[in-house]
């Protein structure tokens, strides 16, 4: 990181800077009068303490930021802060002030542009908090085989917080928009790797329909805290259940479009899959992909860890999460004869529409032994997660197959 952006002419520490510090360790600076000229905190050294958060988080790449969790730290029915997966396309803005920060709507499809403070937004609306599932396209990419390009997720891009906010529709409704409004779009004040300023970083969408609907937050809290810097503070889009890349973090401008919008990452083949199935390698022409929209039913087993070993006679509380998109989790069936027979767990309800289910159940395995425990969940259409790969697709989307740990009986 460039340090210079982060003193004013005498070597202190901008105000501003202080102020997304603040923001970084969730609480003011003790006697940050006295920090020496030219100090730089630890939040600010690479790497930064932060950023990289449970000591058990996996880093995938730091140039820009993707870190993952394993699924035994997803246990939690909340997702804490330092067990949220983060997928950075750029650099996180390193100074942030509050005071100037504003939201602009505008685009082809409003009447007339309207600009809110963070003051406005918390005034101005009623606020809304909701638990959401963000899961990356991405996640599960490591199980394709041949192999795609990007970020080798395995299974712990997901993750689901608790999000206060306004709804995009009441600011949306007195902003005023057009007949011809189809999509929206976003953008965030992250820079690009290469740290000009002139390119995009990613500017995501969701049709209307899906902007519209009542759990579609600009949030600025996150687990009852201000949004942690990493997850977009001050302001975030959070759309549950799609692509988590279009909750747009840093949020500074919705643009409400008569077309799909064109934004970074919206043409070209990311987050798309072929309109047909494809044989695994092939990659067919841009014209044949569509836009990835609600993501497909997936469940993990966040309990016991895989590796686990146990008594025999002992009985083990297996547990975790599911989830499906825009729909909700009907069954959740467990294995551990490798697939020869099933048993229905307990599945609770989702705490809102789009929050992931927890589900669970008491399990005594017959002998000693090496076991592998699988989970698969059926969604309210039917649908079901796969045994083994999905269809496979050039970038690596969407895979939910389900998901197995081993277990030892001694
Ligand atoms: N401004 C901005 N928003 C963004 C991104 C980004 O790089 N910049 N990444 C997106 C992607 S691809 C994902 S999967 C999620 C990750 O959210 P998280 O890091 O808070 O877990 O943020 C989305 N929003
Ligand atoms: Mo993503």
């Amino acid at each position: 990181m460039d340090h210079s952006s982060l003193f004013d002419r005498r070597g202190f520490l901008k105000k501003g800077v202080l102020t997304t510090m603040a923001g970084l360790v969730g609480t003011r600076i003790a006697f940050a009068d006295r920090m020496p000229t030219g100090y730089i905190p630890l939040v600010f050294a690479e790497p930064n303490p932060m950023v990289i958060k449970h000591k058990d988080m996996v880093v995938l790449n730091d140039k820009p930021w993707n870190v993952e969790a394993p699924a035994s730290l997803l246990d939690d029915a909340v997702t804490p802060a330092d067990k949220m997966f983060i997928r950075n396309n750029g650099l996180i803005p390193d100074s942030i002030d509050l005071a100037k920060w504003e939201l602009t709507i505008n685009g082809e499809s409003v009447k007339a542009p309207k600009t809110y403070t963070l003051n406005d937004l918390k005034k101005r609306f009623k606020t809304y908090t909701y638990q959401l599932v963000l899961e990356c396209a991405g996640n599960g990419r490591a199980g394709y085989t041949p192999q795609t390009a990007g970020n080798q997720w395995t299974d712990g891009a997901v993750s689901c917080a608790e999000w206060t906010g306004v709804r995009l529709k009441d600011i949306l409704a007195d902003v005023g928009l057009k007949d011809d409004a189809v999509y929206i779009g976003y953008l965030g004040k992250d820079l690009h790797v290469s740290q000009d300023p002139t390119k995009p970083v990613i500017s995501r969408g969701v049709p209307i329909k899906k902007a519209l609907e009542d759990e579609t937050l600009v949030a600025w809290a996150m687990n009852g805290k201000d949004i942690p810097l990493t997850h977009g503070h001050p302001l975030r889009l959070v759309v549950g259940g799609w692509p988590a890349s279009v909750s747009g973090k840093w949020l500074h401008t919705i643009s409400v479009r008569n077309k799909v919008h064109d934004g970074a990452k919206m043409t070209g083949k990311s987050y798309k899959v072929p309109i047909n199935p494809v044989q695994p390698g092939v990659d067919p022409p841009e014209d044949q992909f569509r836009i990835i929209e609600s993501m497909p039913v997936k469940s993990l087993i966040t309990f016991p860890k895989t590796g686990a070993t146990v008594d025999l006679g002992q009985s083990i509380a297996l547990r975790g999460h599911a989830w499906a998109g825009d729909r909700t989790v009907k069954t959740v069936q467990i294995s551990f004869d490798f697939g020869s027979t099933w048993q229905s767990c307990k599945v609770q309800n989702p705490k809102n529409r789009l929050a992931w289910q927890q589900w669970s159940i008491e399990l005594k395995l017959p002998q000693k032994g090496y076991y592998e425990i699988w989970a698969r969940a059926v969604d309210d259409a039917g649908v079901s997660q796969p045994m083994v790969m999905p269809q496979w697709n050039p970038e690596g989307y969407c895979n939910n197959a389900c998901h197995r740990i081993a277990v030892k009986v001694v």
